[in-house]
Parts: structure tokens; sequence; C-alpha cells
């Protein structure tokens, strides 16, 4: 059955697929617990909440004996203008990758189901997971042998690099589990040191300093300090992965279809992202990622890289 599932998966268009066991982590509660504590969460008030199921498949689903990880590349070397507003790789495609990576889930769930029956998931509870419930992903990828967790906190895998998105799905079932692989960052900080905001130290992320948070998913402006160290990022932040010799020796182009980007993405002057009107931005980023900023929020943004320009 483990072998079947990967095979489906790579079939679906999946880079790669891994199983771990579904059990608590205990190490990651007090590192979260920590973490939280210390602030690092900035005002993302929701990681504080639903500690217990965070750290414990078995208790957000019931039931839960397996967690099967995938893993999307979303890399492109498509590069946008020079001096232009800069949009992270995440954020490149038409389609949102979290409208992406579900649809590509339901369907790896639908194909295990039809072979192996309904009683192989629970589904009176949510169980695929993209970037939005309270699931550890990066842990779970790494527990599953998908790649290690850089000094960038990313997930780092062997011949993809770390541009890649992670879907989960919980299985009722037990499996054949992956071993994790090797950390081989070794003494490398080239992150660390390449990182504008210091929002890095080696072992996790000061989320209020990374410029990923600034941008997005804080309310308010961003931070006085951070805005001389933006580097024209206005959505999202791609300088530690960039930095990372992993991603370059691994790092290539995606060829997947449903992450088709966003021609205007490169072809946008300096001049039609200032003049950008909010009719434009929700017919541009009807279903993309950058839609979740909301068009104030792009705008402040951008408005705040043309201060420091001029
Ligand atoms: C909140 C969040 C953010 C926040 C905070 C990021 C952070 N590092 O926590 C902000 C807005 C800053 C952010 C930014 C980005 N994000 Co984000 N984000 C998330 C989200 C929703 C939750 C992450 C989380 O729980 N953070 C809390 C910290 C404490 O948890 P953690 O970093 O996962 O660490 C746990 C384990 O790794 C472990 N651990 C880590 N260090 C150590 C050390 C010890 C000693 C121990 C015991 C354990 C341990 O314990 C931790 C807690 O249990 C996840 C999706 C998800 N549900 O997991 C996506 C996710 C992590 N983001 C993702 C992406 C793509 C990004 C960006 C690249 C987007 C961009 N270009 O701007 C940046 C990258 C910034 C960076 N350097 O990490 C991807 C990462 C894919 C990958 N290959 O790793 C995810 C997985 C979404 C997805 N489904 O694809 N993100
Ligand atoms: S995404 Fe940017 S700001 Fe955030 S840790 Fe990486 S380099 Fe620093
Ligand atoms: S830049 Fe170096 S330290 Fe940072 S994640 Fe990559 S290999 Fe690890």
């Amino acid at each position: 059955m483990t072998d079947f599932i990967k095979q489906k998966a790579m079939e679906l268009g999946f880079d790669a697929c891994g199983v771990a066991r579904a059990e608590a982590l205990f190490d990651d509660a007090a590192f979260l617990k920590s973490w939280l504590e210390k602030g690092m969460n900035a005002d993302m008030h929701y990681l504080e909440r639903n500690f217990e199921k965070r750290i414990d498949p078995t208790v957000m689903v019931p039931g839960t004996k397996s967690v099967v990880v995938v893993l999307l590349n979303y890399y492109t070397d498509k590069q946008q203008p020079v001096d232009v507003p800069r949009i992270a790789r995440y954020a490149h495609s038409v389609v949102d990758y979290h409208t992406v990576i579900k649809s590509m889930l339901s369907d790896l769930e639908q194909i295990i189901v039809d072979k192996y029956g309904s009683e192989v998931v629970n589904s009176g509870f949510q169980h695929r997971f993209v970037d939005s419930a309270p699931v550890l992903e990066r842990r779970w990828a790494q527990r599953a042998g998908l790649g290690w967790i850089g000094k960038h906190t990313q997930l780092i895998a062997p011949h993809i690099g770390s541009f890649c998105f992670i879907g989960v799905l919980f299985l009722s079932v037990g499996l054949e589990y992956d071993e994790p692989v090797k950390n081989r960052c070794g003494s490398c900080t080239r992150c660390i040191d390449a990182c504008p905001t210091n929002a890095l130290n080696g072992v996790s992320l000061h989320a209020g300093k990374c410029i990923s948070y600034q941008t997005i998913e804080k309310k308010s402006e961003v931070d006085a300090e951070i805005i001389p160290n933006l580097n024209n990022c206005v959505i999202g932040c791609d300088i530690c992965a960039d930095v990372c010799p992993w991603n370059k020796k691994w790092a290539k182009p995606h060829a997947t279809k449903q992450l088709e980007p966003l021609p205007e993405i490169y072809s946008y002057s300096v001049d039609n992202w200032n003049s950008l009107r909010v009719e434009e931005f929700n017919s541009l980023f009807r279903n993309s990622a950058i839609k979740r900023a909301g068009y104030q929020k792009f705008k402040q943004n951008i408005s705040l890289i043309r201060k420091k320009i001029h």
C-alpha cells in the first residue's frame, strides 16, 4: 500500500512523497512553546491556538496512524525586471498553490479510497492539509524522510531544494515509514548572513523580523526599522533561499501546469505597479496567493519601497 500511494502521488505530479508514523511530537512541543513564549510569532496568534492538535496528529484527527507528506516544486528561473517591486516565487502562479495542492491531495485520496476502502481516512475531520491548519508541516516532511530543516528554517529536499510546497494527508492505516535524511547544512551560515533583517539565529526564525511576515501577514504597516531593509520585496522574500548552496545545486524550474505563472509578474514595469488600481488588482490576482495580503497592504508596501528609492 505504501508503494502504491507513493507511485500514485508521483503520477499525479508531486515531486516527492514520504510517510511518517503519526505520533505526538514532544521535542517540537517544547520548542514551539518556548518560541511562542519569546513572542517569535509576532501577531500571528493563530499559532498559539490548538496547541495539543498542532503537536499530535492523533489529537487533530482521531485514529490517525500515518502521515503522508508530498512536495511540489515551485521554483522558477523567470526574473522580474530589475528595480520593480519584488514578489516571492511562491506567489508567481495564476492560481494560489493552496488550491492546486488541495485538489491534487484530494485526487490522491480518492485513488487510495477507491482501492483500499473509505476506512483508510477519517472523513469526519479535516485530514488534508496545506499551510493553513495546525500541523507542523516541515517537521512531518522531515520525519517522512523528504529532507532536512535548514538554518533558514525551510525544508530542503535532496535534488529539489527548498522551493517546494508541502502537502499532508492523514491516514487511519499503518504503513511502512521512511527514515529521516541527514542535515547537510554543516558549518554554512549563508542564509543567516544574507538575511537583511537578522531574522534567523541558526535554530529558528523570529517571524516578527521576517520580511515575509511584514509584507504579507502583518495587518498594519511594515515596521520602521524593517523598511530600509526590504530590498524591494513587497510580497514575501526569497533572499535566504536564494543564497543557499543546495538551492543553487538542485533548484530546477517546475513543469507543473497548474502553477503556470502570471505573465504580468514579469512584464510589469515600476510605473505599472505604482499605478495599479484596485479593480486591476482584483482582476489580476483573483485566484492568486497575493490576494491574502490585499490591495491596501500591497499598495502600501509598494509606496514604502518608492519612498526608500526617492
Ligand atoms: C507561520 C508560517 C510562516 C511565518 C513564520 C515562519 C516560520 N519559520 O515559522 C512567516 C510568515 C514568516 C512565513 C514565511 C515563509 N513561509 Co511559511 N508557513 C508558516 C506556517 C503556516 C506555520 C509554520 C509554523 O508552524 N511556525 C512555527 C515554527 C516554530 O514552526 P516550524 O518553523 O515549522 O518549526 C517546527 C519544527 O521545525 C521544529 N523545530 C524547528 N527548529 C527546531 C529546533 C529544535 C531544537 C527542535 C527540537 C525542534 C525544532 O519545531 C518547530 C515547532 O514545533 C507553515 C505551514 C504549516 N502549517 O506548517 C508555512 C510554511 C512553513 N511556509 C512556507 C513558505 C514557502 C514560506 C516562505 C518561503 C514564503 C516566502 N517566500 O515569503 C517564507 C519563508 C521564511 C522562512 N525563512 O522560513 C512553506 C515552507 C516549505 C518548505 N520547503 O519549507 C510552508 C510549509 C507552507 C507549505 N505548506 O508549503 N511562514
Ligand atoms: S525570508 Fe527574508 S527576511 Fe525572512 S528569514 Fe529569509 S532572508 Fe530573512
Ligand atoms: S544557506 Fe547554508 S545554513 Fe542556510 S539552509 Fe542553506 S545550507 Fe543550510
